[in-house]
């Protein structure tokens, strides 16, 4: 489909829905072998093995709330936001939430707090929380608005309810534009596409807050901005060990370490690799290729789902995967209704 088609918004929610319920085997692995990677993939292929419905965990439970408040609120309305979390948290806290990320939900279901932005400032000593939580739940930002400063303002507020830490909502920004420009056809020029996110972040980097923190986490100047022209060099060439990427981008619970290695997994997938079946379209490669770097898996490849989908359309998602997704259908249902309201807008 063309720039910000059903298709798009359809292939992004659903997409990243995928990479959640798929990735979750794999959370915390170290090493993954394709050759396990696709075993578990086949497996969704064959009815007969009666795999049954994949789970899906705090990634698409979170971003299932921020749709819903989009859609119910018209727009972003942080108290109902944070209200979402904290009942979805309290309904069904078994769905894999980080260990500090907990603590936060439990106090935004308070009927006494005033300011809904106050437990994610509380954590870590003040510091606030730098992992990917905000970044795993973005993509709908990117479907609610068609201008960029929307998108970018949204997403920020939307992920510090839990992550106050810039390298925990600037990742999360990050992630919603990904899917923002994706949903533009932005995929089809590689190059300026990861030239346009790395603009976007040298500008939100240059912020004072943003210096401070990355300074005492010891990180670059620009920390994200860093990331992205490593991910601009190793798109470039053909051959790229597993083990490179995970030195080179990470792939870990901080926003850091993993929503640069989303993005390259995106474009390391936008053709057919050696180590996947060539029967693979580009949604399945992208998440194949996601799992098998290990580590935060089910986040990653729920990111990268979100941004290839977005690119490729829910056309290139294999209905099998699709049944055996548990909230796969449900996405599909919102994303029709983002894309209603991305276009009233
Ligand atoms: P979070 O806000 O609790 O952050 C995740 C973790 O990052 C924390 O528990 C800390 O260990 C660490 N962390 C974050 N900020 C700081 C800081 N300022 N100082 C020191 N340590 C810090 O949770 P989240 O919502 O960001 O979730 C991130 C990931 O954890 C998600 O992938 C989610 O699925 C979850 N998770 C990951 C695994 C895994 O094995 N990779 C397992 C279960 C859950
Ligand atoms: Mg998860
Ligand atoms: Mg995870």
């Amino acid at each position: 489909g063309g720039p910000a088609s059903l298709s798009r918004f359809r292939g992004a929610l659903v997409a990243a829905v995928l990479g959640d319920c798929v990735g979750g085997e794999f959370e915390g692995a170290q090493e993954v072998p394709m050759e396990r990677v696709l075993q578990h993939l086949n497996s969704l292929d064959d009815e007969t093995k009666g795999t049954g419905i994949l789970e899906y965990s705090d990634d698409t439970a979170m971003a299932r709330c921020v749709a819903q408040s989009l859609l119910t609120r018209a727009g972003f309305d942080d108290q109902d936001m944070a209200r979402r979390f904290a009942k979805e948290y309290s309904a069904s806290p078994g769905r894999g939430y980080g260990t500090g990320v907990i603590q936060v939900l439990k106090k935004l279901s308070s009927p006494q707090l005033s300011d809904v932005y106050q437990p994610a400032r509380d954590q870590f000593n003040g510091r606030g929380s730098f992992g990917n939580g905000g970044a795993m739940r973005a993509a709908p930002f990117a479907l609610a608005f068609p201008d960029i400063a929307d998108v970018k303002r949204c997403a920020r507020l939307g992920a510090k309810l839990t992550h106050s830490c810039s390298l925990g909502y600037n990742g999360a920004v990050l992630q919603a534009l990904a899917v923002h420009l994706s949903l533009q056809g932005a995929l089809d020029l590689p190059q300026q596409f990861i030239g346009r996110l790395i603009t976007e972040m040298e500008e939100l980097e240059a912020d004072e807050v943003a210096r401070h923190d990355a300074r005492i986490l010891k990180e670059a100047e620009k920390p994200f901005c860093e990331r992205l022209y490593r991910v601009r060099d190793l798109m470039d060439r053909s051959k790229i060990s597993v083990e490179e990427v995970i030195s080179e981008l990470g792939n870990g619970i901080a926003a850091l370490h993993s929503v640069p290695t989303a993005i390259f997994c995106v474009l390391h997938c936008l053709q057919p690799r050696e180590c996947l079946p060539e029967s693979y379209g580009g949604v399945e490669r992208t998440i194949a290729y996601s799992l098998a770097l290990g580590g935060d898996t089910d986040t990653i490849a729920c990111m990268a789902g979100a941004i290839a989908g977005a690119h490729y359309g829910i056309s290139a998602i294999p209905q099998t995967w699709i049944k055996c997704c548990e909230g796969a259908e449900d996405a599909d249902m919102s994303a029709e209704r983002l894309h209603m309201l991305y276009h009233q807008s």
